[in-house]
């Protein structure tokens, strides 16, 4: 089996695109573990069945906690893109985040601050070489920013939860953002 492209998959479809896979999502992202092990099998990308063992395998041997289950459910945890936004769990973030970022987007913004683009919330780093990481994915000598989430929060910027190292915001203006280098 091939639990990174498994990963892949679920992510896709939890983030993305859970009408293509006939899944019902709840507010919270959730959906029926039955019904998604019921869409992967109509693929026919997996040699076999996919069993919840090896939901939890794929989960379990990820880089990151990218995915949460709950009972009979499961969810992605960041990275939605889908219209119906995502209900997150809001919480006081700590006074320092992080970003990491490309070049070419800084004008942009240090103009317009952090902005979701094509997902639903913000995505901020617990420390610098998470940030460093997902600004790599789009520069291979990434921008790192510090942000400052206790000055945005005192202003009513509102954080949420994601997994241990990932925090969501809304918009970051970017009076609350400096460039580390
Ligand atoms: C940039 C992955 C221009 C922003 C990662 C980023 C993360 C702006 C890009 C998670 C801007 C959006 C999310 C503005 C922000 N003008 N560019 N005003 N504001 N940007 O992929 O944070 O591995 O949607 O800096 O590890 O890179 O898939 O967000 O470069 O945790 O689990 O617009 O996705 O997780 O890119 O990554 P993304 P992100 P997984």
């Amino acid at each position: 089996m091939n639990y990174l492209e498994l990963s892949k998959e679920v992510s896709y479809a939890l983030r993305h695109a859970p009408w293509e896979y006939e899944l019902e999502m709840d507010e919270e992202g959730f959906v029926p573990i039955a019904q998604l092990l019921a869409a992967l099998d109509e693929t026919g990308h997996y040699e076999r069945k996919i069993t919840i063992e090896d939901l939890h395998y794929m989960m379990e041997a990820s880089d990151k906690k990218r995915h949460e289950i709950v009972g009979d459910k499961i969810r992605a945890l960041y990275g939605h893109s889908i219209p119906n936004k995502i209900q997150k769990e809001k919480a006081t973030p700590p006074d320092v985040l992080y970003h990491g970022t490309a070049h070419k987007f800084m004008d942009s913004i240090m103009k317009n601050g952090l902005i979701p683009k094509g997902r639903q919330y913000v995505h901020l780093s617990m420390d610098t070489e998470t940030a460093l990481i997902v600004g790599k994915r789009r520069d291979n000598n990434p921008v790192l920013l510090e942000i400052n989430a206790k000055q945005a929060y005192a202003d009513g910027v509102s954080f949420y939860i994601g997994n241990d190292k990932v925090w969501l915001s809304d918009n970051i203006l970017s009076k609350y953002i400096k460039i580390k280098y």
